[in-house]
C-alpha cells in the first residue's frame, strides 16, 4: 500500500506486527444520568485499547457496557473474544493494511464491539504510522472537516425538565435533538417540546427497542408533531416488523440495533424496513465494515448518520473521522466532551463550534491521545499483553477478571 502524505510526498506503507496491546478498563462519571428504555447509565465505562507496534500506539475503544442491554456483549465478553479469539488471529501476523483485519475476524461469530475495537485501534496505528489523518485512510471527504451534531437526550423526570434541558442545548448550538422514548414516557413529552421549541427544530425519537407492532396506534399519533425519524421503535433484532411499521407510518424509520453488517442493512433497505441508518463503529465491527454499510445505503439513497455511545474522547475521534465520508448526511450524535464529561480522557476535549459542528482533529491518526495522568486516575485495571509467538488460544484463560 502507498498513499501520500500531507506533505504530497509519498510515504511506504509500514508492516504492522503487533508487539503489545495495553488494556485500560477506565471509568468517567457521566455529568448527568442517560436514561433509556433499557437502563440508566451514571458513569462512562470502557475498555481502551492501545495496540503497539515499532514505536506507534493505535488507540481505540470499546462500546461495550456492564450489563448486555443494548446488545448482547458486555465488558467481560469483550474481554473474552479479545483474549481467546481475536488476539490469537493477531500473533505472528504481519498486516500490511488494516482492511485486512476484518477478514482475519471473519471467522468469528458476531462479538462485533470486541473486533471494532482491536480493529480501530490498528486503522489508528496505520494511519499515525503514514502520518495522516485517520480520514484520509476511510475515503473521507477533505472538505468535510467540520461535522454537523446533534444531541441525544435521556428520558427525563417530567416535560418541563426535557424542555429546560433541550432549550440549554439548543442554545450552544446543537443542530437537532434527539429524545429517548419509551412506553408512557413518548407523545405528551414530544408534544409539548414541539410546542416549546417551534416548528423548525429538528427533532427525533430514539425507542431503543422499546415498541411492539401492536402499539403501531400509539406511534401514529408521533406523526403529527413532524419528527425528522423514529430510532428502533421495534426488536433490537428485527427487520420484518419494521418494515410492516414502517409502511404503516409517515414518520421515517431509522434502524440503529438491528443493523450489524452491510447484509443487514441491504436486506433492511430491500424490505423497507428503513428509510434511514445510525452507523455505530462499534456495533457493525469495525471501520471497514462501516464503510460498506455507509456504501451500500448510498447506493439505495438512504443516508446515514453517526450514532454514539457516550464514548470518551477517543472513541468520539473515530466517530468524527468516519463522519467525514460523503453519505453521513444528518447530523450525528457525536456531541461534545462537556455534554457527557466534567473531564474527557483527551486534552484538549472537543468543543461544539458556534455553527453546532466539531471539528475533525487534525494530526496523524485519530488526532488525540489520552492524557496519561488522567488515565492514570480514572482507570480502575490496567493489563499488558506481550504477543509473544505462544500466545495461548483457547480455554477460559488463567487469571480472567470476572469483574472490573
Ligand atoms: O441508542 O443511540 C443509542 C447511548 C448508549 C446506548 C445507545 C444509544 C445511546 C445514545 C447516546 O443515544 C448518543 C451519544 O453518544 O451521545
Ligand atoms: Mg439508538
Amino acid at each position: 500500500m502507498v498513499s501520500l502524505g500531507e506533505d504530497g510526498q509519498r510515504k511506504r506503507a509500514r508492516v504492522m506486527k503487533i508487539e503489545a496491546i495495553f488494556l485500560d478498563f477506565v471509568q468517567l462519571p457521566l455529568k448527568s444520568p442517560f436514561q433509556t428504555s433499557f437502563g440508566t447509565e451514571r458513569v462512562k465505562s470502557t475498555w481502551l485499547v492501545t495496540v503497539v507496534a515499532d514505536g506507534v500506539r493505535g488507540y481505540a475503544e470499546s462500546v461495550a457496557d456492564v450489563e448486555p442491554l443494548y446488545s448482547e456483549e458486555t465488558h467481560a465478553s469483550v474481554y473474552f473474544a479479545w483474549k481467546n479469539a481475536l488476539v490469537p488471529r493477531l500473533v505472528n501476523e504481519s498486516l500490511t493494511d488494516p482492511k485486512d483485519v476484518d477478514a482475519l475476524f471473519a471467522p468469528i461469530r458476531g462479538n462485533r464491539m470486541a473486533k471494532a475495537a482491536l480493529e480501530m485501534a490498528i486503522w489508528d496505528w496505520f494511519s499515525r504510522s503514514q502520518g495522516v489523518p485517520l480520514w484520509r485512510l476511510l475515503g473521507g471527504d477533505p472538505a468535510r472537516q467540520r461535522i454537523p451534531v446533534g444531541v441525544s437526550i435521556g428520558i427525563q423526570s417530567s416535560p418541563e425538565q426535557l424542555i429546560a434541558v433541550a432549550m440549554d442545548y439548543l442554545s450552544q448550538g446543537y443542530r437537532r435533538l434527539k429524545v429517548k422514548i419509551q412506553p408512557g414516557t413518548d407523545v405528551e413529552p414530544l408534544e409539548r417540546l414541539r410546542a416549546a421549541v417551534g416548528s423548525e427544530v429538528p427533532i427525533m425519537a430514539d425507542a431503543n427497542s422499546a415498541y411492539r407492532l401492536s402499539d403501531v396506534d400509539r406511534l401514529k399519533a408521533l406523526d403529527a408533531l413532524n419528527l425528522m425519524m423514529i430510532e428502533q421503535p421495534l426488536a433490537e433484532d428485527d427487520i420484518v416488523d419494521h418494515s410492516v411499521l414502517a409502511r404503516a407510518l409517515k414518520t421515517p424509520v431509522c434502524l440503529d440495533e438491528a443493523i450489524r453488517s452491510s447484509d443487514d442493512a441491504r436486506k433492511a433497505i430491500q424490505l423497507g424496513a428503513c428509510a434511514v441508518i445510525n452507523v455505530k463503529v462499534g456495533r457493525v465491527g469495525g471501520h471497514q465494515m462501516a464503510r460498506q454499510v455507509h456504501d451500500v445505503a448510498a447506493s439505495h439513497g438512504v443516508p446515514v448518520w453517526c450514532g454514539g455511545m457516550l464514548e470518551t474522547g477517543v472513541g468520539r475521534a473515530h466517530n468524527l473521522h468516519v463522519s467525514t465520508l460523503p453519505n453521513f448526511r444528518l447530523p450525528g450524535d457525536t456531541s461534545a466532551s462537556d455534554r457527557y464529561f466534567f473531564e474527557d480522557l483527551v486534552d484538549p476535549p472537543f468543543r461544539l463550534n458556534p455553527d453546532g459542528t466539531l471539528s475533525v482533529p487534525e494530526g496523524p491518526g485519530i488526532g488525540v491521545e489520552p492524557v496519561p495522568e488522567r488515565l492514570a486516575r480514572f482507570r480502575t485495571h490496567h493489563e499488558e499483553w506481550r504477543l509473544t509467538p505462544h500466545w495461548r488460544q483457547g480455554g477460559i484463560p488463567h487469571g480472567t477478571p470476572t469483574r472490573f
